[in-house]
């Protein structure tokens, strides 16, 4: 148990917060103290469920004046631990605050408690003709506050960006037991600094997300995807640079012969061409008429005659649409078993070929005998590396050798000025190398902002930042 965490700071807990659920039954510590990483075994002293952002303030107050570690808690799908209680923390889970407040035609905005499933967002903006696009494998859990507070990305990032793209509005409860609003869901506001992006990947570091006002889009047009085998990353780039100039794409993804070994085997999909090639693609794009598919198909074509393809096949309809999206969708949770050490990893579009290329001899020099799975969101510079581990190797060796990867490749990625995490967090397993993207001085300014926002240091201690101390618990 964490030293300020002991049965009579929760029942002071408690008894400040008229109310408030909280538990320590064994399964829900279990069940709320972790998130998808594997590498971390949950030790939370409480679970806590708020219904109202008063009832949140309540509990931020406490926990500032008695020293109480807060970790709050979403849909627990990250990958980065961010979300995981190890360290006798109390966990504030958003489960109870599920309300979609209110939606304004006019401004085409929905507010929304911070504990709002992503899936249930875009459900509800298509009810009501419009669209809410940040979509990826775990929408049917993943939590809109824990989406803001690590700034989720997903396979549409290249037209519609990331979360911090579709945030017109947030409350936030601070460490100062203050209920802020940024921006009021405005479009335009020159007022000075715009405290909402600072919220957005905060990782839960400065404040907790109560609620949200997210912008909503036209409904998509009918769509169409491509799957395409390729030989090589360079013609794999050539193929986006013309696909991208002719098509309106919506995403464009890829993976490795690897990938798609793992998520055919779990999710029994067939080969989707008759000879293996070393990658795929898919790309999803506009096709609303005759036209547009004549287009693609002529670009297709294009592309074989330049020697870039390998094989490919259009999607004829919706079904084929999710059954090709299967491919890429079923990649992560394929290889979950292992389980891998994964990375997310960013660099600039035109560098990827040059990064991969030069990853790829790095870990065949350093791990050679560990396999790795390469897949992700290539037209934005995104790829996913995931190192598996092997059957007779211990978790704990894993993970010691995993840091010992870790040093040398984010060393490349530092030199490429690229970034160890694009879309998942910092969270606690980068944690250790954050300085390799971040400059000494970009750090004392962000614990500078931390200070500010959370004096007391109760949030999510030890993710991202490090542990800054704590005040001591109070005598009074
Ligand atoms: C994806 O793009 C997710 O599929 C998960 O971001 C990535 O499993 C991963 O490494
Ligand atoms: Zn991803």
């Amino acid at each position: 148990m964490d030293d300020n965490v002991n049965t009579a700071t929760l029942a002071a807990l408690e008894s400040a917060c008229p109310g408030l659920r909280l538990t320590t039954e064994a399964a829900v510590l279990e069940s709320h103290g972790l998130d998808w990483t594997r590498f971390r075994k949950p030790a939370p002293s409480a679970v806590v469920f708020p219904e109202s952002v008063e009832q949140v303030r309540q509990l931020v107050a406490t926990a500032a004046e008695q020293g109480i570690p807060l970790v709050p808690s979403g849909g627990r799908t990250g990958l980065s631990g961010g979300a995981v209680a190890a360290q006798g923390e109390v966990v504030v889970s958003f489960d109870r605050m599920r309300q979609i407040l209110g939606f304004d035609p006019v401004d085409r905005t929905v507010t929304v408690q911070a504990g709002v499933v992503t899936a249930a967002v875009q459900e509800f903006a298509r009810q009501n003709g419009l669209y809410y696009p940040v979509s990826f494998a775990s929408e049917g859990s993943s939590q809109i506050g824990g989406n803001i507070a690590t700034n989720a990305g997903g396979i549409r990032v290249l037209r519609y960006g990331l979360t911090r793209d579709q945030v017109a509005g947030i409350k936030v409860v601070t460490g100062r037991g203050e209920i802020l609003e940024f921006n009021c869901g405005l479009v335009k506001n020159a007022s000075g600094y715009d405290l909402r992006h600072l919220f957005v990947a905060s990782e839960g570091t400065l404040g907790l997300i109560v609620e949200a006002t997210l912008k909503l889009r036209d409904p998509p047009l009918p769509a169409k995807v491509l799957l395409l085998g390729v030989e090589s990353m360079d013609a794999l780039m050539k193929v986006f640079d013309a696909l991208r100039s002719s098509l309106d794409l919506t995403a464009f993804e890829f993976f490795t012969d690897r990938a798609l070994h793992h998520v055919r085997h779990a999710n029994k999909l067939p080969e989707p061409f008759e000879t293996p090639c070393p990658l795929y693609v898919i790309a999803e794009f506009d096709c609303p008429g005759e036209a547009d598919e004549e287009k693609a198909m002529a670009c297709f074509e294009a592309c074989a005659d330049e020697g870039w393809l390998l094989d490919g096949v259009i999607s004829q309809n919706d079904r084929q649409v999710k059954e090709m999206w299967r491919y890429r969708e079923g990649i992560s949770e394929s290889i979950s078993h292992f389980p891998p050490y994964k990375n997310d990893l960013s660099v600039r579009i035109s560098r990827v070929p040059d990064f991969l290329d030069r990853m790829d001899s790095l870990i065949l020099e350093i791990c050679p005998d560990y396999e790795v799975v390469w897949y992700g969101h290539i037209g934005d510079g995104n790829l996913h590396m995931n190192i598996l581990k092997p059957a007779d190797v211990e978790l704990s060796d894993f993970e010691a050798r995993s840091h010992e990867i870790s040093d040398k490749t984010y060393a490349l990625t530092q030199e490429m000025d690229g970034s160890i995490s694009a879309e998942h967090g910092i969270g606690l397993l980068k944690q250790p190398w954050l300085n390799r993207v971040r400059s000494e001085a970009e750090i004392t300014l962000m614990r500078g902002v931390k200070q500010v926002f959370d004096p007391a240091g109760i949030f999510n201690p030890g993710k991202l930042l490090q542990d800054t101390k704590r005040i001591e618990k109070s005598t009074a």
